[in-house]
Formats: C-alpha cells, sequence, structure tokens
C-alpha cells in the first residue's frame, strides 16, 4: 500500500530556453479523510456519504515533450451509482470547500462559455455498483507552472456543483 505517495519524474531535459519543453509524468494517490484539528489530508472529503472516509483516489499526469496531456482518475469506495463532477482546480483542497478555487482554464476567461471540457479539465465519472469509477482527460497543452493542484468532486446532481471532496495533486 502506498497510499499519499507521489511519483514524478521529468522524463526529458527542457530545451535550454526558447520553448523547448520536455515532458513531465506523474500519479499520486490517497484515502479520503475528513479534515481533523485543522489538519487537510491530501484527499479531504466534505461530505462522507458522497466521498467516504477510506475510499481511495489516484490522479496521473502525463505530458509528452510536444506538450499533449493526458490526466486520468480512478477511484475505490465511492458511493455505488452515484455520478461526479470532478475538475482540475486552481488551488491546494483546504479545510473549506472553497479553497480549491475555480477550475484550471487553458485560456482564462470569465465567459461562461470557456468552462468547457477543451479549455479545462474534466474527468466527471459515474461510480459502479463497487463504488468504482474513472476517467481520462487529454489535451494538446499541458499546465502552466503552479497554477493547477486539485482535483475537486462535485455532487453530480446538485445545480449548483457542492464540492464533496478534494484531492491535491502536483501537477505539472
Ligand atoms: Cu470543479
Amino acid at each position: 500500500m502506498s497510499a499519499g505517495a507521489v511519483a514524478a519524474v521529468v522524463l526529458a531535459a527542457g530545451g535550454g530556453g526558447g520553448g523547448g519543453a520536455g515532458g513531465y509524468s506523474m500519479r499520486t494517490d490517497a484515502r479520503f479523510a475528513p479534515v481533523l484539528s485543522h489538519v487537510v489530508p491530501a484527499a479531504v472529503t466534505y461530505d462522507r456519504s458522497l466521498a467516504p472516509e477510506g475510499a481511495w483516489i489516484e490522479v496521473g499526469q502525463r505530458t509528452d515533450p510536444d506538450g499533449t496531456t493526458t490526466v486520468r482518475l480512478r477511484v475505490t469506495g465511492m458511493r455505488p451509482g452515484a455520478r461526479y463532477g470532478a475538475h482540475v482546480h486552481r488551488e491546494p483542497c483546504g479545510a473549506d470547500p472553497a479553497a480549491a478555487g475555480g477550475h484550471y482554464q487553458h485560456r482564462p476567461s470569465g465567459d461562461p462559455a470557456a468552462a468547457n471540457p477543451r479549455n479545462e479539465v474534466w474527468l466527471d465519472f459515474r461510480a459502479d455498483r463497487h463504488g468504482t469509477g474513472h476517467a481520462v482527460a487529454r489535451h494538446a497543452w499541458g499546465f502552466r507552472r503552479a497554477e493547477a493542484a486539485s482535483v475537486v468532486l462535485h455532487d453530480a446532481r446538485d445545480p449548483a456543483g457542492r464540492r464533496v471532496g478534494c484531492f491535491t495533486v502536483p501537477f505539472g
């Protein structure tokens, strides 16, 4: 068991300036836990019904030297049959569900039309009857440094997108 472990490697060194980008690969996993005594776990639950304590989440990223980026999410132990919205957010998780901030956007915009799965990283999923779920998002672009820091799970039934869990992730 390697819950909480982070493995990140730079696949190829940068090209020495001028936009020569290297690749990046990372995966990290944790089990959901509540905030206790102001300590925020890597994977924090805000709703133990939809993000049960002990449920497992893994997120991986691979960015190829050409910028093509794949983000994968896997979960187990979630509520069977439940639907979740899931996105890459800009800030790390906190005790307050709002701490993770807004969605990471490739082209930042205040226009609601820019909140779409081509300009953002959406990892929506439905837990199967065993509580297992997965999602993959692929884009032709990578993340700007230090501007993508978490994956937030939302209750997909809630029009307001209530946040039920958050996982702090070292996107690169
Ligand atoms: Cu979100």
